[in-house]
């Protein structure tokens, strides 16, 4: 069974990592979100591709769900001694990530291509498929100013209230190839519990990809990343309050309606069936929150169970 998984940073990559689990080796692509990706010491960091690698490769670091598992960091220890700020906390080992990719895309390699070459030797058995290979990059409107989405997220720790999102390169940028066919070829797809605002749109703003997913006639399943009107981790309640949004399942529905038939949703939220099914979106509502490797692989083959039993429109 073939199954494309749209997702972000965190969330999105837990629920990667248990389909990964439940599927056949090569089952799953995921396609990653590269709007939060941004340069630095000139180098090309892709902090959604690089969470959802690492944690699909079993090597990511537990306490933060980013980064890589017992790092350390030298490196940027002496670029704080040379006077440089450190506040994006970048490892010793996940530098050479950065200073390969960013290498390989001067000789010429599309992101998609690097991404495909750190993945295999990392040993991970799905595609991780960024969602382009066209520069695309979030910027949030605050009462700072414009804020580069990195700045406000790390830089800053998210406190500042956003009052607009612009998605800076999205009308000149396509999904690859890979990804188009990924999704045409895909008997299930899955919107992993990711940031709705942040994560999962600027995948779905693509020029073609409504279209794309629009047109595959796979049972399309989204896993809400509001539990209790909280998010699980990151700012998406505070983002979707602060956009007018209504912060719970409901609200993540109404974003994406005629797109998803179904919701699933953590049994603390019950109450909100009968509204999501009113959007047209049937519902599973059960334990969503994914504490260990376990928790994700029974999530990931709940959700995939659901979708399979749903009629796609
Ligand atoms: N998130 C943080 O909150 N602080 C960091 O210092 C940080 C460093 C970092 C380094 C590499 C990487 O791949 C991700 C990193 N992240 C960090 C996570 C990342 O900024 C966010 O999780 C995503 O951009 C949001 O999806």
């Amino acid at each position: 069974m073939k199954v494309c998984a749209l997702a972000g940073g965190v969330g999105g990559a837990k629920l990667a990592s248990g389909l990964q689990d439940v599927l056949s080796p090569g089952d799953l692509t995921i396609v990653v979100n590269t709007a939060d990706d941004f340069d630095l010491w000139g180098l090309h960091i892709c902090p959604d591709v690089d969470t959802v690698m690492y944690t699909l490769a079993g090597i990511s670091n537990p306490e933060t769900g980013w980064g890589i598992a017992g790092e350390s960091f030298e490196t940027l220890n002496m670029l704080e001694h040379f006077g440089e700020e450190a506040w994006f906390k970048l490892g010793d080992r996940d530098f050479a990530t950065h200073v390969l990719r960013t290498s390989r895309m001067r000789s010429g390699e599309t992101l998609t291509e690097v991404t495909a070459r750190l993945s295999a030797a990392l040993g991970v058995e799905s595609a991780v498929l960024p969602m382009s290979d066209d520069p695309v990059a979030t910027v949030l409107e605050t009462q700072e100013g414009r804020l580069e989405f990195q700045e406000y997220f790390v830089r800053r720790g998210q406190r500042d209230e956003v009052f607009g999102i612009e998605l800076r390169g999205i009308e000149e940028a396509r999904p690859t190839e890979g990804v188009l066919a990924a999704i045409s070829g895909a008997d299930a797809i899955v919107l992993c519990p990711s940031n709705p605002v942040v994560s999962v749109r600027p995948i779905l703003a693509l020029p073609g990809m409504m279209e794309a997913l629009t047109s595959s006639s796979a049972p399309k399943v989204a896993v809400s990343p509001i539990v209790g009107g909280r998010a699980l981790k990151g700012p998406a309640d505070r983002m979707l309050a602060s956009l007018g949004r209504e912060v719970s399942s409901t609200g993540v529905a109404r974003m994406y309606e005629g797109l998803v038939d179904g919701m699933v949703i953590d049994r603390i939220d019950e109450r909100e069936r009968a509204g999501i099914e009113a959007i047209g979106m049937r519902v599973l509502a059960t334990e969503s929150v994914m504490r260990d490797a376990e928790d994700r692989a029974r999530l990931a083959s709940e959700t995939l169970e659901f979708g399979a039993g749903m009629v796609a429109h």
